[in-house]
């Protein structure tokens, strides 16, 4: 029996990034008058670079218009980030991002089983504060037994830091856990630590090449479209906690590659 379901935020449990830290980070540039936009397309690629701040210190390597002291360029893009996690709050309180089809089931189950929920991820804590407190209430952090955020790490996804931190802090062994994540980043740190790993595709991740993972699939609000399909029999329409256990105690390692390239 799994002891703990291990959830990735961004991309996993809501689509925050393209309607929610892109935008946010435009709004930031715009207030700290640079004249940088990121659009969706380039935001996609961007994203191969976990974390805000490192995102935006490794897109400021390419500009011409940027200081060219190093500190001042950190300054300043720890200036946009901290800007750009406060309207990225603003966001989430109002229009909002809801949380993906068939999150809030899982949580509710893994609550009601006795199953360990944590938090590992690479955004910042206030992020994760803004999201899970419009959509579980003041008391959100009690529904988890962990949660490792960007600041809790030296290094952050793909390196395993934040699913080992989780580990250690639940006293948990990597086989009694199920990681759930949308990217290979993700899917790489989960794995590094020994976490076999569920994905539930993200729409920046939609064909992202993924290797060696227990489950694949659109979402776990649906049974169709995974690989390995889910056990037969279930009186359920979405993805149940018996499948993550079925799939987390078959242990068959699925592959999709990215048919785009
Ligand atoms: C995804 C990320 C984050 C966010 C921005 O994290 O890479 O960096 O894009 O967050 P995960 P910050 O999928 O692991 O939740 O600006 O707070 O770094
Ligand atoms: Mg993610």
């Amino acid at each position: 029996m799994i002891k703990a379901v291990l959830w990735d935020v961004d991309g996993t449990m809501a689509e925050t990034e393209s309607e929610g830290h892109r935008v946010a980070f435009n709004k930031a540039f715009e207030l700290n008058d640079v004249p940088w936009r990121w659009d969706v397309p380039s935001y996609g690629e961007l994203l191969k670079v976990t974390g805000g701040f490192e995102r935006l210190m490794h897109d400021m390597r390419t500009r011409s218009d940027v200081p060219v002291q190093v500190n001042e360029r950190e300054a300043l893009a720890r200036r946009i980030h901290h800007r750009k996690n406060e309207i990225y709050a603003d966001l989430i309180r109002s229009p909002g991002i809801p949380l993906r089809p068939g999150v809030r089931e899982m949580f509710d189950e893994c609550r009601t089983r006795g199953v360990t929920m944590g938090i590992v991820t690479t955004t910042s804590r206030v992020n994760v504060q803004a999201l899970l407190s419009k959509h579980l209430g003041p008391d959100w952090a009690q529904w988890f037994g962990v949660m490792v955020c960007g600041e809790n790490v030296a290094m952050k996804k793909p390196a395993p830091d934040a699913y080992e931190e989780a580990l250690q802090r639940l006293s948990l062994d990597p086989l009694q856990c199920v990681a759930i994540e949308d990217s290979p980043g993700g899917v790489a740190s989960a794995q590094a630590a020994g976490v076999p790993v569920v994905v539930t595709r993200s729409v920046y991740f939609a064909q992202a090449t993924v290797e060696d993972v227990i489950a694949i699939g659109p979402g776990l609000h649906q049974r169709a479209g995974w690989q390995p399909e889910p056990q037969a029999g279930s009186s359920e329409a979405r993805v149940t906690l018996d499948d993550l256990v079925d799939w987390q105690s078959r242990m068959e390692y699925v592959s999709q590659h990215d048919s785009s390239i």
